[in-house]
Formats: structure tokens, sequence, C-alpha cells
């Protein structure tokens, strides 16, 4: 029997964003609001992908919440790079300690939501058959939560077990003994090769497109030593803040045009070993400059041929169509040396491509590779996929899918027009998946509520961006991503891993501190480019 609950705000997803968002809501505007959460617990990302070696690529000292000064001085990680369970655990921590169990609805997924404009109210389906009616609706649905998987004949008749990385039983999968395939070499594959190495039988790796992965030379925290960097957590966020991923990066040379190899190389080697993202900033201009990407990838492609003793293998695992970069890069912990065992083969799908499943395994270019479970690290439906996969309507019942036909469409990557009330946190057009997440994460909550307590203090009934304000930020996305090389990678930024899916690239690339600063002269003006009703 359904019914209709009325609530000033609804916060779709309980991940980071939509926990802090329901806190900031509820606890500084005094908000009547609940947050709607598919999963059974806290932690979004972190709730799914439960996958052995899930481990977060920010370093944990940033990848945290910055918002209360007693919760960072009490949560002590453990590991430079922490796993999944412990960034559950942090995440279940956080909503204990800011009471927000008791505001969120488990095990609840939205179906659609549609604004009426007689009420200015959204009005929310879930599948449990529950309607509410809210004011606002704030989506806090993830970039990377919509889990997809190539469409293949035969998964009925296998015998074995298929899984999807973000799909992972919360019971754990034995793996002791088996024969395993694993479809995808982004991140997740990435991280998770080497784990299944070493409890299967046997590991069969089908590759598609070799990635650039960089070692993450993870290690648990010294006796006291992250008391230590705690102790100066005000400096370590402020420069968070102040770089354009959300971390900071040490300094480096403009470029590799006029170093010569040896100047080169000592840039090189010092990032290579400290390990993780920072290798991305070797150069400033990595992104835009040819001789200094190519300078990288080369040193990559160098590195993995020292690794991986077989040299067939180690040029396959070498990539070569894409520049470094371009393609989310990937973080490693003995993902390349596992190539040395002789129980974990590498298979190239890029000229045999996938086919399907017999009863004993998988088909890849007319190869069956039997398996008894095959494990699908297949990636999301990037930004756009969690919004397409409900069903939005917007004024006077205009499907989102459709003004989103050809590619999404945002002012700030927060709104979009002729959806009223409608907050994105980290959506499409804001930098979000392009740094340290977690900091997005802050800057939209505490942006949005801070607009929401204004709409609040003059009375304002509805706000949407201007068809102008919305056309100039999205274009303004795409000029700012055609600077770089983006575009040439084949990824899920631009669309590329989605079937049918609009080629565009989704995030802002101008940097987290850039755009953190045009919010933020957006709210002192008064919010041009937002026409309040
Ligand atoms: O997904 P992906 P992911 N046949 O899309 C392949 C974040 N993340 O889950 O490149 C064969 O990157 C596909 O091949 P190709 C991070 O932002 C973060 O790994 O399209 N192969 C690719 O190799 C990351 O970028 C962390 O040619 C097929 C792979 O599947 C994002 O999540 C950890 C195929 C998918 O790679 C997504 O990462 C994990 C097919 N039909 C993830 N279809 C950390 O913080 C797809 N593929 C550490």
């Amino acid at each position: 029997m359904s019914h209709t609950s009325r609530l000033d705000a609804v916060v779709v997803g309980a991940g980071f964003a939509g926990m802090y968002a329901l806190h900031r809501l509820r606890d500084r505007l005094g908000l009547h609001v609940r947050a709607l959460e598919a999963g059974r617990g806290v932690g979004g990302t972190w709730y799914w992908n439960r996958y052995p070696g899930a481990r977060c690529d920010s370093e944990s000292l940033y990848y945290s919440y910055s918002f209360d000064e007693d919760l960072q001085s009490d949560w002590t990680w453990s590991e430079r790079y922490a796993g999944q369970p412990e960034i559950l655990a942090y995440a279940e921590h956080v909503a204990e300690r800011f009471d927000l169990y008791r505001d969120i609805t488990f095990g609840t997924r939205v179906e659609s939501a549609a604004f009426d404009g007689d009420s200015g109210t959204w009005q929310v389906c879930t599948d449990g058959g529950e309607r509410i009616e809210a004011r606002y609706l704030v989506t806090a649905v993830g970039c990377l939560s919509a889990p997809q998987s190539p469409d293949l004949p035969g998964a009925q008749d296998f015998a074995g077990r298929i899984l999807h990385t973000s799909r992972w039983p919360e019971e754990g999968v034995d793996l002791d003994g088996k024969r395993v395939v694993i479809v995808g070499t982004g991140s997740t594959g990435i991280q998770l090769t080497p784990e299944v190495a070493q409890r299967a039988a046997h590991t069969t790796v089908l590759q598609r497109t070799a990635n650039f992965a960089i070692p993450s030379r993870n290690r648990p925290y010294a006796e006291g030593e992250f008391e230590a960097l705690r102790a100066e957590y005000p400096r370590h966020r402020k420069e968070a803040l102040a770089s354009a991923g959300g971390f900071p990066l040490p300094a480096a040379p403009e470029s590799a045009e006029g170093l010569d190899e040896q100047q080169r190389r000592t840039e090189m080697d010092q990032r290579w070993r400290d390990g993780g993202l920072v290798f991305l900033g070797a150069f400033a201009d990595a992104l835009f400059n040819r001789t200094s990407n190519e300078a990288m990838s080369e040193y990559v492609r160098e590195r993995i041929r020292e690794t991986v003793q077989d040299p067939a293998t180690a040029e396959l695992l070498c990539p070569d169509d894409h520049p470094i970069g371009s393609k989310r890069i990937c973080v490693e912990s003995g993902y390349h040396a596992a190539f040395n065992r002789d129980d974990v083969s590498l298979v190239s799908v890029r000229e045999n491509p996938v086919e399907g499943f017999t009863r004993a395994g998988i088909v890849a270019g007319g190869t069956e590779y039997p398996a008894d479970v095959v494990v699908m690290a297949t990636g999301f439906d990037a930004m756009t996929g969690p919004y397409l996969r409900m069903d939005l309507r917007g004024r006077g019942g205009v499907r989102l899918a459709d003004r989103w036909e050809q590619g999404p469409r945002t002012y700030l990557g927060v709104a979009t027009a002729e959806f009223p009330n409608l907050f994105m946190l980290t959506g499409p057009g804001s930098p979000s998946v392009l740094g340290n997440v977690m900091v997005s994460i802050e800057q939209h909550v505490e942006w949005v509520s801070d607009y929401i307590a204004h709409l609040e203090a003059e009375g304002v009934r509805t706000t949407e961006p201007e068809a102008s304000a919305e056309q100039e930020w999205t274009d303004h996305v795409a000029e700012v991503a055609s600077f770089t090389f983006y575009p040439e990678g084949g990824s899920w930024y631009m669309g590329d891993n989605t079937p049918g899916k609009p080629r565009t690239f989704m995030p802002y690339a101008a940097g987290m501190d850039v755009y953190r600063q045009r919010c933020a002269e957006i709210a002192e003006q008064g919010y041009p480019g937002f026409a309040h009703a």
C-alpha cells in the first residue's frame, strides 16, 4: 500500500556525498530531510566495491572529511592508501557519530522523480512503493555507481559463477583452487588481479586495452607516523584545497621540453619511487604537451619491460594507443609482477573480442577459456548512468534522458535547466572524478547547502539554471577538455565504454581550485545564472 511522506529535502544516496548532505541540511539548516539508499548500509562506492584488493588511490591523509575538527582528530588511518574495509568502517563511524542512521532508508532505490509545477515540489517514487514529496531533490548518486557488463550470450548456460566487481557478495567468494577469468584491466581489474592470483589455481586476464599503472608504494603507517601527520592537518587540508586535484603535488618543471634526458629521468624516478597518482604531475604540461606526455608514457613502458620477464607478455601490457592520463591512470600493487607467475596468463582480446559463455567457460576470438568463476571488472556507465537509470522528469514532464540526449548539460555540474530545485553533487560538468573526490564532495555539499540556505532566507520557491548559463558552462567544460589529451583516450570520461552513449568529456578539467573559485564568485555575486521563482 503506497503512502506519501512530505519532506523539505530528499537526498538520493548515502555515500560520502549523501551522508554529508544529510548532516548539513538537517543539522545546520534545520530542514526535514531523508536519505534514500539502495544498499543496506552507508558508504556508497565503498559499500558496493568489496572485491579483493579494493583500495583508494588517494592517500588516506587526504581522503576523509575535513568539516569536523573532532572527527578528524579522532580517526586514525592504518595505511598510506586505505583499503575498502577500513574506508567502509570510517563511513559507518561517521554515520554513528552524526546520528545519520535514523534518517536514512536503506534497501530503497529511487525509481522516478517528477517535478510538479503547481506545488513546486518533487514527487519521488521508490521501488518499495513509497511516494515522497519534497521541495528539494539532492542527488548524491556517485559518478561510478551504475555498473555495466557486456551483454554476452550463453551466460545462463555457464556452470560457474559470474560476478561484477561492484556487486561483490558481502560474504566474500571462495576463490581458493578455482580457475578464474578476469575481464577488464582498468583500475579495478588491476587491483583485483594480484589478489586473485594468490588464491586461484589459475588466473586468466582478458585485456582489451593495456593501461598505464603506477606502483602505489602502499604500506602500513609506522608507529606514530599517522599521528604526526594528523597533528598538521590544518596545513595538509589547506594544501589540498589549493591544489588542482584535491591533494598537493610536489613542484614540477613546466615541461619535459628543454630538459635533457637525465633531468627528465630524475623527475620521473622521484615520482615513481614515491608511487601513486603524483606520477602524472612529473611535468606540469603532461596532459597537453606531446613531448612531456610521450616521455612519461615511454618511461612507464620501460618499467613494465623491466618487471615482466616474458617479453611478449610485457609488450602486451605496454599501453600503446592513448596518451598517458587521457584514460584514468591506475595504481597497482603487484599487478605487472603477477604475470611472472606460472599460474597467471594474459590474453589480448583487442582483435579477438569476448563473444559469450559456454557451459565450461568464456569464449574470446573462438577460444574457450575454462573457468569456475568469471569476474567482470568491466566498469560503469559513468557520471550520467546513475541519473539516466532513474526516470527523472522536470518542468512540464520533460525527461532528463531527452534533455541530455547529446550529452549532459549542466550549470557548474550542480544543476540543469528545467529541473527546478534539483541539486547534483559531483554531477557531470564538475571536477569530481578528476582528483580526490572527497574534496569535491565537501565543496559541493557546502556550496549547495549555502545556496539552499540563501533560497530559504529569501523566500525563493524554486531555482533553476538559465538556459544561457547552462549553455555557456557546457561549452566551457568542452572547451577546457579540448585543450588536453583527454578526448584522445577511449575512456569512460568520454562515454566511450558505454554503447550508444554520446561522446562528450563529462568532468570539468580546469582544476578543483579554479572551479572552487568560480563557484565562490557566483555565490558572492548573488547566484547569477540561476532564475528564481
Ligand atoms: O572500469 P574501467 P574500472 N571486453 O572502465 C574492459 C575508479 N576506481 O572499474 O579499456 C573486454 O576503467 C575495458 O576495456 P577498454 C577509477 O576512477 C578507482 O576498472 O574499454 N574488455 C577496461 O579494461 C576508475 O577509472 C579505484 O578497452 C572489456 C575495463 O573493462 C573507475 O573507477 C579503484 C569489455 C573497465 O575499466 C572505473 O574503473 C577502482 C569487453 N566487452 C576503480 N567491456 C581506486 O580508487 C569493458 N572491458 C583505486
